[in-house]
């Protein structure tokens, strides 16, 4: 048998198919220890001309978690951003976009807004709104384009990159990927497209190269984006408008909610900090707090 190294571009359940020199196998994991994921780079013994079997893992660069009260899930590894992909319709949640600046924030992942459909009319104004925010105030890069006629925006962006694709169902993240890598074939749309488990969906997330130094990982049906995974007194650090303003609180433990002396607080009743991103703090301040008591 021969060991080599492949990459999990694929993974159903406990099945992964891992890619070598060009050829992918149907693979399982000896051993019930690691929890692999899309991304992972790992070591392979070939067993025949379609299988392998995936003996250990190589130490990551980062990996993406999604997570709810009760576990953490991995989604993908090794990455160098996130594009995340929002649009007017079916309906925008601002806490989901929030949520995954977040999740790039505390993973050190480049985060990128795309704000897709801007050929519906009332997409002026939503981007107009967003730019505002996220792009003016806090920094984030934002594009905004039309998936459906055209997306070669995206092409210098993911070029050299290791991209994860991530946005509530709807937005358009399988059209984007049928756009930027034809061969994907990505199911758009109505068609179901998702295999469900009582009140779960399973996301498949397949990774596509784009060339040889860029990839793309797109993760249908990814719709709650929880963080419960994260350190409570990490939070405040993942928000750029907070960041440098950290040590100015009275108590050098301050969660910002309501302490006393609390220059955080101050700056969201003088406006400097926007009332829906100190909104979305609290939410996720009060959701790890009552974790703790659980
Ligand atoms: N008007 C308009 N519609 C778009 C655009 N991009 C995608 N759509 C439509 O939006 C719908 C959803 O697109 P998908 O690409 O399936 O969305 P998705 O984000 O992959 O959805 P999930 O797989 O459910 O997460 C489809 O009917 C697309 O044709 C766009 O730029 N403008
Ligand atoms: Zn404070």
């Amino acid at each position: 048998m021969t060991q080599v190294q492949g990459l999990i571009i694929n993974s159903h359940g406990r099945h992964f198919s891992v890619e070598y020199e060009g050829k992918i196998y149907q693979s399982t994991a000896k051993g019930k220890k690691t929890e692999y994921v899309v991304g992972d780079e790992v070591l392979i013994d070939i067993i025949n001309n379609d299988q392998a079997s995936i003996t250990d893992l190589v130490p990551r660069k980062n990996l993406i978690y999604r997570s709810d009260y009760y576990r953490s899930k991995i989604i993908a590894s090794n990455l160098s951003q996130l594009l995340i992909v929002v649009a007017i319709k079916p309906n925008f949640n601002i806490g989901f976009l929030d949520s995954c600046l977040l999740c790039a924030e505390s993973s050190e992942v480049t985060p990128i807004i795309i704000i897709n459909k801007m050929d519906l009319p009332e997409s002026a104004e939503f981007a107009l709104k967003l730019r505002e925010l996220y792009a003016n105030t806090l920094g984030y890069q934002v594009i905004e384009l039309s998936a459906l006629t055209n997306c070669s925006q995206l092409e210098e962006l993911i070029f050299n990159q290791q991209t994860l694709l991530i946005g509530q169902s709807g937005v358009g993240k399988s059209t984007i990927t049928n756009q930027i890598c034809p061969n994907a074939n990505a199911k758009t749309g109505e068609i179901a497209k998702y295999e469900t488990s009582g009140k779960h969906t399973t996301t498949h997330a397949t990774l596509y190269h784009i060339n040889d130094s860029s990839d793309l990982i797109d993760c249908p049906g990814l719709q709650e984006f929880g963080l419960y995974h994260l350190d409570i007194e990490q939070i405040a650090w993942y928000f750029p408008e907070m960041r440098e303003h950290l040590g100015n609180c009275k108590f050098h433990n301050c969660l910002h909610i309501n302490e006393p002396g609390c220059q955080i607080k101050k700056m969201v009743d003088n406006n400097l900090i926007a009332a829906s991103r100190y909104a979305f703090y609290s939410r996720i301040i009060n959701n790890l707090k009552t974790k703790k008591h659980y």
